[in-house]
């Protein structure tokens, strides 16, 4: 079988990390166009993938008959109307997290996928095909230590840029885990709520953080998250799950230990491209190979509107300081 066309839209620093992931460590896959109307920014990131076009539109790219499917990883609030061209062409889409900002834009992309007849997108939650979640999420389901009481989670970035919100604590972050705890525990999310942390005054003055975000699953699991955005010393995202029997942890990094002067040390990731290198292969790997028969391999659009469900209760807690019940449409048949 020929190699999948794959068309990136988003030059960006996701985009251009995808398009080097497809070309160089996914088989079955070249990147055949980059598309940002920023044609500097599609340029470089072309450069690294040979023989590859640049478009300033998805609909140009389209119209260039230059793509078998679609890896969208512009942000959030531009998914929607690429999202729509993408199914009307009936293209297979990895769309990177989320799918849409709030979950009334994410019902219109339901909505199109549902009167196209055919699951055409991918959403890039890339924790659920990381080896530890996965490992994980069976212990859970096979109750190896007995019933999953608690999740604590710890998600720590070093930094974030300036132009970082309050509001994207939830909407940027936090967001992975109102995915992922639902698919350990597959449980929807039924609540969430936030506590501020002592505030950390070494970042902007406009961020209050750290928070602990509350999770609670229709099944009664919490999830409580340390949502930390400038701990400086790398980017960590572990996991304990206590059970009835017993306790696991994911994601402690195991990378080299050094011994001297009467010390020792390890080493720490500093960026998500590193702790989530194998989860980011192995999820574009799965997408290209369901696209070409025509179907997905991963979370999908469905999944997205939950998340934004969730998401949009989140932000209301964190605005309003109050606990947030999440609503959720019924799962239309297709979806099943
Ligand atoms: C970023 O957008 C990501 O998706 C990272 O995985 C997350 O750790 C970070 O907090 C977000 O800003």
């Amino acid at each position: 079988m020929s190699d999948l066309r794959v068309g990136v839209v988003g030059a960006g620093l996701m985009g251009a990390d995808h398009v080097v992931r497809i070309q160089k460590r996914t088989a079955g896959a070249t990147v055949s166009a980059v598309i940002d109307p920023d044609a500097p920014r599609a340029e470089a990131a072309a450069q690294t993938a040979a023989g590859s076009a640049t478009f300033p539109s998805l609909t140009a790219a389209i119209e260039a008959d230059s793509m078998d499917a679609v890896l969208i990883a512009t942000p959030g609030q531009f998914h929607l109307p690429d999202l729509l061209v993408a199914l009307e062409a009936k293209l297979p889409v990895l769309c990177e997290k989320p799918l849409t900002p709030e979950p009334e834009s994410a019902i219109k992309v339901i909505e199109a996928e549902i009167a196209g007849g055919a699951k055409l997108i991918q959403v890039g939650f890339m924790r659920r095909f990381d080896p530890g979640y996965m490992e994980l999420r069976d212990i859970v389901a096979q109750q190896l230590y007995g019933d999953l009481l608690a999740l604590r989670c710890q998600h720590r970035n070093p930094s974030v840029p300036e132009g970082y919100t309050n509001e994207m604590l939830i909407n940027d972050s936090v967001v992975h885990e109102l995915d992922v705890v639902r698919y350990l525990t597959d449980s929807p999310v039924a609540a969430v709520d936030i506590r501020y942390l002592k505030r950390n005054t070494s970042n902007f003055e406009h961020l209050h953080e750290p928070i602990l975000a509350f999770l609670e699953t229709k099944s009664g699991v919490v999830a409580d998250v340390e949502m930390n955005v400038s701990v400086k010393f790398g980017y960590q995202v572990k996991t304990e799950a206590v059970f009835e029997n017993g306790v696991v942890e994911i994601g402690r990094t195991s990378g080299t230990t050094v011994w001297s002067e009467g010390r020792y040390s390890g080493t720490e990731h500093m960026t998500f491209k590193t702790r989530f290198k194998e989860a980011f292969e192995n999820e574009l790997q799965c997408w290209v190979n369901a696209a070409k028969n025509g179907t997905i391999d991963g979370p999908s659009a469905w999944d997205g509107y939950l998340v934004a469900e969730a998401c949009k209760a989140g932000v209301q807690a964190i605005q309003t300081g109050k606990r947030v019940e999440v609503n959720y449409l019924p799962k239309p048949d297709f979806y099943e």
